[in-house]
């Protein structure tokens, strides 16, 4: 199936992701569950097997997007599952439900993960954030909302300073805001009480992937005896490490380390933009997800839980 083959608001979709419009796990989650919607209400397939494929497509075009970032595989996962039915229109009607129930756990998952985590935070707290995470914020906003006053050292997550984000939204809810480079965190880290962080995806031994600068940060909060908390909704535990598999780290653009005019003056060097790293388990002190909080180690039983033993791709055609 071609690209002009598929429902504009797919195509509209995959170029926000991968420009990263669109950013953050559940804001990529919910827009391609509403993509696939998009997908199967513009679709004039002659029957359920010709839908199915179409949605397949669509499916396969928005995962090529984020290679790191498993809400996105995980998502189209949920709707794929259930896009069955005896026509084309109980199909429709079944993605249609799927999308809006998927939705609304999004939302709920994100208030109970809060909740689970502004229990470790105490009144007079100062944490240090990295790049932004509205996992780890939904866990700071419920500390503020139960009467807590909390400071924060953000760490500005060079090269796209996703931390100015956090700082904005931080400040706005009333946390006092200190911005710093990347590099001093460790200068910070006597004066802060936990680091937490969002992940983009956990695998099945613990591990956290997340933004570029999180493994540093653990080794140097593990030194210093700081915990490090990961906000992350189940959303993020990525079912294909059940079976070994590792994660991908997206590389990026170059550009976005070096502008084209600069690298000019610097002669003939190799610049690499590597997207994300993985925090080995021994770093991180607690995962706090919607279902409570867990030590690393123990997340492959919540993942086989929800997962099974191994992940289904229904984005791939059969034999
Ligand atoms: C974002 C990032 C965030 C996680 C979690 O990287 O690393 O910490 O995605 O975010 P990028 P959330 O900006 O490259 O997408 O809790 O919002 O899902």
């Amino acid at each position: 199936m071609e690209d002009d083959d598929l429902a504009q608001q797919v195509l509209d979709v995959a170029a926000d992701v991968e420009s990263m419009e669109t950013r953050g796990a559940a804001p990529i989650a919910t827009a391609v569950a509403k993509a696939l919607r998009a997908q199967a209400e513009e679709s004039d397939a002659a029957d359920v097997a010709q839908l199915q494929a179409e949605l397949r497509a669509a499916a396969r075009r928005l995962l090529a997007t984020r290679p790191t970032a498993v809400s996105l595989p995980n998502a189209l996962r949920y709707v794929l599952q259930r896009a069955e039915g005896e026509s084309v229109a109980a199909v429709r009607a079944s993605v249609d439900g799927s999308v809006a129930e998927f939705c609304r756990r999004l939302d709920t998952a994100k208030a109970d993960l809060g909740t689970v985590g502004a229990n470790r935070l105490r009144d007079g707290d100062r944490m240090m954030t990295h790049c932004h995470s509205t996992d780890a914020l939904a866990c700071i906003e419920a500390a503020v909302e139960q009467g807590k006053s909390l400071s924060a050292i953000v760490k500005e997550t060079r090269p796209r300073n996703q931390g100015h984000i956090t700082a904005r939204e931080l400040s706005e809810m009333g946390v006092d805001v200190t911005l710093v480079v990347d590099s001093a965190a460790r200068r910070y880290m006597n004066d802060v009480d936990h680091v937490l962080v969002g992940a983009d995806a956990i695998a099945a031994d613990g591990s956290v992937v997340n933004k570029i600068g999180t493994s540093g940060l653990a080794v140097v909060a593990r030194e210093r005896g700081t915990p490090v908390m990961v906000a992350a909704q189940t959303l993020k535990l990525d079912p294909d490490t059940l079976t070994g598999q590792t994660v991908d780290i997206e590389m990026r653009s170059e550009a976005e380390v070096l502008p084209d005019e600069r690298r000019a003056d610097l002669g003939d060097v190799r610049v690499e933009n590597p997207a994300f790293d993985v925090t080995p388990p021994r770093h991180v002190d607690a995962i706090v997800t919607e279902r409570g909080q867990f030590p690393p180690e123990s997340v492959v039983t919540l993942m086989r839980e929800l997962f099974g033993e191994g992940p289904a791709n229904p984005w791939e055609d059969g034999p």
